[in-house]
């Protein structure tokens, strides 16, 4: 009989039974490892800081089947998939099987250089399709990813011949409580959204306690409603047999009503438990009496817990019963902590295993001391028959997960739209404009994105020549009925603009999915999303996770600050600058000329392609300004980019300058003409990047080198006076005065801005004309001390 099977696997043949009994027994090695690699990190390793290092036994537990099930039969190559952060260590365990991960980096798991927390592209690397970790983002991620996914297909941008991946969140219950899930819900139905697969651990437990019985009643219909298949896998096999037995329907009626935090008890309880409530509800029913005879108190638990999501054929025959492109639902119960001591405990999603009861899960799972990381101990099958099924999976063949797409060309320069007076928000619509305009290759992959504020962020020119995209043909109404309008608004799959609904969180994501089509789809995008600067906030969360994972974009916020004007203090937004700043991964600018700006996104569609480049955050204004109308020499363009430079140069040791950015030129230009008189050689820095100029100046202190900041402030007196002024906080530029030791008096905005002209706010706030000469008589006294 060994033999015969033996021969099987020789042809990688799997019969359906030996697949079950393999997945089966890999199911079993994931609880296993899982559990033990954060045993090992929480028990096993030294801690030198007395922290808990943690893990998630039971979220970890709750999900094992429904993760074998689709890692080791499910998936194929093409498929993608965002992991319930809780399950990082089923993950690890997975890839570890699979041979994608290393035993070291397991031993390691929540260390330095080790596997991460929570699934993480930039550090577990290409194993991790989207990382997570804040909760309900990555399931948001996958709808868009298939957004994304369809823009390619449907261009041909991509190789369409084999089938189009699914992308497929496993998400934790509680997830859906998150608000971002049914903002995206929204939006997929919007688009028709397809190839989508999101697989609920309603294990019924959050981190707190059991989640509300009411809650569920109405998530399937929902999900109905927004046109997704909803799948239930409640019962497993065991249980079924159970309610098909004389009286059966008793117990599953019984079930049915059985309030979450009364059946979580109950798992926890065990066989014991279980049979004083069903002796004491249905003891009337002699079928049921018979149940209840047949099953041992061990047996009575098995039974009792056997709901879908932990029947391994249940879970697989769901799975492949789905063969459209319909996007589904599984809602699979669960048990937190299944197969484990504290199962269903409402306090078990950060509890660990003590000594004592991962000694005797040890020995139920049959792993001899020393053999705890091997890849088979402790099976009833043959490690060759396993590891040749394991060999034989779509996913341990397949080549790298992650595709290297080349990059796009960009032209040496973007030309600056002419015009004395212009604000760096129209200039970015005509910039942009003139690229849709080209039949350059660059025109081709710029995708853009806007929740709502299309028009009014000065997309308008880029739309009327790309169009709008959707899955199908949708015709311009307004157009067709000869209504007059200077914004065409046709829909097609060769469109170019994503149309959101007002939902910030989705722009990030959907930005994050589309940064990520090159490594994911193989093709790159150049996706650049439009928002006002304030409503960074709504979606700052979605903002960091796309961060995070490295997804690259350039992201337009305009109109921005008090500058703002008559839109009042509920659109003028003041700390944004500080969040550009301190975003890892995002490099942020506030331009106040057009042909800065025009310099600086030739710049950004360059570095959001280099390996090592970051996404791109540019701060713009809707205040038209006097255009310096200046030659581009190769030497401003370089300063631009680095942050900095002298609108007018400082004379030799001067005693005075002032550096402004963004919008308030106008005001730094008019104090600067008046202070010359007073104080020759007085300087006027421009500053285009807060952010550049402060990382470069702090890494080069790191290294012991000159930064930008510095050379440009050698000009002046040592201990000379400076004041900065931008619309924003002043906390943006005030680092500036320890760059050289001078005595800095810094403008800005601290408090919530309100309605008004240009004139009234700058004075109310002290950025005008007035304040600048304020603050410089005020500095060149602290500079006296
Ligand atoms: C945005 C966010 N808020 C809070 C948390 C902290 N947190 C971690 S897990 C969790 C509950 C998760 O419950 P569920 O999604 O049902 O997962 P499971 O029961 O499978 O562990 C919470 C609130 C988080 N990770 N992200
Ligand atoms: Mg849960």
């Amino acid at each position: 009989m060994l033999q015969a099977l033996e021969g099987e696997v020789g042809t990688k043949q799997a019969g359906p039974q030996d697949r079950i009994a393999c997945l089966s027994a890999l199911e079993r090695k994931v609880l296993w490892l899982s559990t033990w690699m954060i045993h090992n990190a929480n028990h096993l390793r030294p801690n030198r800081d007395g922290l808990k290092v943690g893990g998630h036994q039971a979220s970890s537990a709750s999900v094992a089947t429904l993760m074998t099930a689709l890692y080791f039969d499910v998936l194929r190559p093409q498929d993608r998939v965002a992991v319930k952060p809780h399950a990082s260590p089923v993950f690890h365990a997975i890839q570890y099987l699979l041979g994608h991960q290393t035993r070291e980096r397991l031993e390691r798991f929540r260390a330095f250089g080790g596997a991460q927390s929570y699934p993480s592209r930039t550090k577990d690397g290409e194993i991790v399709d989207f990382s997570t970790g804040s909760v309900g983002l990555g399931v948001g991620m996958t709808l868009f990813a298939s957004i994304a996914q369809d823009y390619l297909r449907l261009k041909h941008l991509v190789p369409t011949e084999d089938p189009p991946g699914r992308m497929i969140a496993l998400a934790g219950d509680a997830e859906l409580d998150e608000g971002n899930i049914f903002e995206a819900l929204l939006e997929g139905w919007k688009h028709d959204v397809r190839n989508l697969w999101w697989v609920i651990d309603y294990n019924r437990q959050s981190l707190d306690a059991v989640v509300s019985d009411r809650l569920f009643g109405r998530i399937d219909a929902m999900f109905e409603m927004m046109g997704w298949r909803v799948v239930t896998l409640k019962y497993g096999r065991l249980l079924e047999a159970a309610f098909a037995r004389p009286d059966g329907h008793q117990l599953r009626e019984w079930i049915d009503a059985c309030p979450n935090s009364l059946y979580s008890a109950l798992a926890y309880k065990g066989g014991e438990g279980w049979r004083e409530h069903l002796h004491r509800d249905l003891n009337r029913y002699p079928g049921i009496r018979a149940i209840l005879d047949d099953h041992d108190d061990a047996a009575l638990q098995r039974l009792m817990t056997n709901l879908g999501g932990h029947d391994l054929e249940t879970v697989l025959d769901a799975f492949h019963a789905v063969e459209d492109d319909r996007p589904t639902c599984f809602i699979a119960y669960t048990i937190k902590g299944y197969g484990l001591p504290f199962a269903g405990h409402k306090d078990n999603h950060a509890g660990l295993m003590n000594l004592e009861q991962m000694a005797s899960f040890q020995r139920s799972m049959g792993v001899a001391e020393g053999t705890e990381w091997d890849l088979f101990a402790g099976l009833d099958l043959p490690a060759e028959r396993l590891s040749a099924f394991l060999e034989g999976l779509p996913l341990a063949g397949s080549g790298p997960r992650w595709h290297d797409a080349p990059r796009v060309a960009v032209p040496p320069n973007l030309s600056t739209p002419r015009g004395t007076r212009l604000s760096t928000q129209e200039a970015f619509g005509r910039i942009l404009g003139d690229i849709a305009a080209s039949d350059a290759a660059l025109a081709e992959r710029i995708v853009t994105t806007s929740p709502d504020v299309t028009v009014s962020t000065n997309l308008g020119p880029w739309v009327n020549r790309r169009g709008i995209f959707d899955r199908a043909e949708r015709a311009d109404t307004f157009r067709e009925e000869k209504v007059v309008s200077a914004q065409r608004w046709a829909m097609s799959p060769q469109g170019q603009h994503i149309e959101l609904g007002i939902a910030e969180s989705n722009l990030f994501l959907q930005l994050a999915a589309f940064g990520l089509a090159g490594p994911l789809f193989g093709t790159r995008l150049l996706p650049i999303g439009t928002l006002y600067d304030p409503f960074i906030k709504r979606g700052h969360d979605a903002l960091n996770y796309a961060c995070y994972q490295d997804a690259r974009f350039i992201l337009v916020a305009t109109p921005s600050g008090v500058t703002l004007a008559p839109e009042g203090g509920a659109h003028q937004s003041v700390g944004e600058p500080l969040t550009g700043a301190a975003q890892p991964g995002l490099t942020s600018f506030e331009p106040a000329y057009a042909d800065e700006l025009a310099t600086l996104m030739r710049w950004a569609l360059e570095e959001i392609q280099q390996e090592t480049g970051e996404s791109v955050y540019f701060r713009l204004s809707t205040r038209p300004i006097a255009q310096p109308g200046r030659p581009m020499a190769a030497k401003l363009e370089e300063a631009i980019i680095a942050g900095a430079y002298w609108l007018h140069e400082p004379g030799e040791g001067a005693e005075l300058a002032i550096a402004y950015c963004g919008a308030v030129a106008p005001e730094a230009l008019a104090a600067h003409r008046e202070l010359a008189e007073d104080v020759p050689g007085a300087g006027l820095l421009a500053i285009t990047s807060p952010d550049r100029l402060h990382r470069d100046w702090r890494v080069a202190r790191t290294g012991g080198e000159i930064s930008v900041a510095e050379r440009l402030l050698a000009r002046l007196r040592p201990g000379a006076a400076l004041v900065t002024v931008g619309d924003f906080h002043p906390a943006t530029l005030s680092w500036l005065g320890a760059v050289a030791g001078n005595a800095i008096v810094p403008l800005g905005v601290d408090r919530f801005g309100q309605s008004g002209d240009i004139p009234d706010l700058y004075q109310a706030y002290h950025i005008d004309t007035d304040a600048i000469l304020d603050a410089a008589a005020r500095a060149c006294l602290l500079a006296l001390r």
